[in-house]
């Protein structure tokens, strides 16, 4: 397939690409590297260091043969997204991982709320319309978030809901709750999406990932300058990946709150199967299907009393937990069951966290433990301002 994966220079989307690339389809990366900027801008680094994109398509194309065309436009400027769809040889498959991907950064005060929805609304509507103009049979894979949902007090679907009321039934958009202005803007786009396939018989699949996790995928392990980011920080780095350094460096475990917050959680290696899954296995022209991407639930103090357990029972290292006020407005106890079955019924395969991933990682921050800023770990974006706290 002749795929496009916009926010290729990222996390998931790096992976992402050097997979695609190893199964034979036909890669190109749109990224700006607006991420990198908002590194700098806050003086973040990622823990394990990263090449430039060119190094790395570079180092790929000669370890394998493989190209990945790259291709620096910011999505948000609609005439040169338009450029790259209006080609002949159109695009099977379009991977859309370009957000501004942090809660903490859309809350830190009026700034980060509004670029974060400028960069994520627009980026998403000018897809769409470029899809519409340009290329209405290319296969939209967009990925969303579980955190759309919120922590309801019934299951969670995907998606939809069949609703009885009044003695009349509907499947309506499951409701959303989400907790934070980037997490709105995750819904904001679903239904954007939604409205597009209905309207214009475009096709898409929203999947709504849980929080992920891990490091290591068999194509970034082949050479240190295929590295992918790592982050730690308080303002991108996600709550399991987080702890692993913070054991690794004898920090104790930032546990926000009492850590009864529910989530669902997917490893870095699931990622990349999901989406291969979801490109191979394409919505119809005019379907909006979405997919709870995730394998496992944990609640955040039972991973910091895991992640505790493994240091000390396989490395030997002592770990402290340690509950701090929680920065954020959320439920601390509450019901959690989310369903994920559209992609274990595609062939998903999960990979269940394994004290084996949980060690890798540690031993991960203990080779790059040197280029950890010890400051960038406690949380400093609280979602009320302190005068407002009750
Ligand atoms: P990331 O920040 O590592 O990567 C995002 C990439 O998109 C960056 O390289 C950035 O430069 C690029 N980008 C952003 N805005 C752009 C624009 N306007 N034009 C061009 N490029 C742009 O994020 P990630 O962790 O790889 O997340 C990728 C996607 O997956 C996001 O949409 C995120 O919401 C979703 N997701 C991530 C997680 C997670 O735990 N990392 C969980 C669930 C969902
Ligand atoms: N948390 C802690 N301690 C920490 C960090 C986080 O207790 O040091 C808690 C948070 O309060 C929250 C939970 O852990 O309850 C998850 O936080 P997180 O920072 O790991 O993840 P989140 O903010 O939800 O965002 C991440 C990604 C985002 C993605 C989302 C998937 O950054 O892009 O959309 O995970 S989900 O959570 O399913 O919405």
């Amino acid at each position: 397939m002749k795929i496009l994966i916009i926010g290729g220079d990222g996390y998931c989307g790096w992976a992402t690409a050097l997979y695609l690339s190893k199964k034979n389809h036909q890669i190109t990366i749109i990224d700006n590297f607006i991420r990198r900027q908002w590194d700098e801008e806050h003086q973040l680094n990622s823990l394990v260091p990263i090449s430039s994109l060119e190094q790395r398509v570079q180092q790929w194309k000669d370890l394998t043969g493989k190209t990945i065309h790259i291709i620096n436009i910011d999505i948000t400027n609609y005439s040169s997204l338009c450029q790259i769809l209006n080609c002949e040889d159109k695009f099977d498959t379009l991977i859309h991982f370009a957000q501004q991907r942090s809660a903490p950064f859309s809350m830190i005060d009026h700034d980060h709320s509004i670029r974060t929805h400028i960069n994520n609304t627009v980026g998403n509507l000018n897809i769409l319309w470029a899809l519409h103009d340009y290329s209405p049979e290319t296969h939209l894979v967009k990925l969303g978030t579980m955190g759309e949902y919120g922590t309801p007090n019934i299951d969670i679907e995907e998606g939809f809901i069949q609703i009885e009321y009044k003695g009349r039934s509907d499947r309506l958009p499951f409701p959303k709750q989400p907790g934070s202005f980037y997490h709105l803007t995750k819904v904001s786009d679903s239904d954007q999406i939604n409205f597009a396939c209905k309207t214009w018989n475009l096709r898409a699949t929203d999947l709504n990932q849980g929080v992920v996790y891990g490091y290591e995928t068999d194509e970034i392990n082949l050479s240190e300058i295929l590295a992918n980011r790592f982050d730690y920080d308080h303002i991108f780095g996600t709550v399991l990946n987080r702890f692993c350094i913070q054991v690794a460096l004898g920090h104790p475990l930032t546990v926000y709150g009492q850590g009864g917050q529910t989530r669902s959680f997917i490893d870095i290696r699931d990622t990349i199967q999901c989406i291969e899954i979801a490109c191979e296995k394409p919505a119809q022209q005019g379907e909006y299907r979405v997919f709870n991407q995730f394998t496992q639930i944990f609640s955040v103090l039972q991973l910091a009393q895991m992640i505790c357990k493994v240091a000390n029972e396989s490395l030997n290292i002592r770990c402290q937990i340690q509950h701090l006020n929680n920065p954020r407005k959320e439920k601390e106890i509450h019901y959690y069951n989310s369903i994920n079955t559209n992609l274990l019924s595609l062939g998903l395969q999960p990979t269940l966290l394994t004290d084996q991933t949980i060690i890798s990682l540690i031993q991960l921050a203990q080779k790059y433990q040197h280029r950890v800023n010890l400051q960038l770990i406690p949380p400093q974006i609280q979602w009320k301002s302190p005068e407002h706290q009750k």
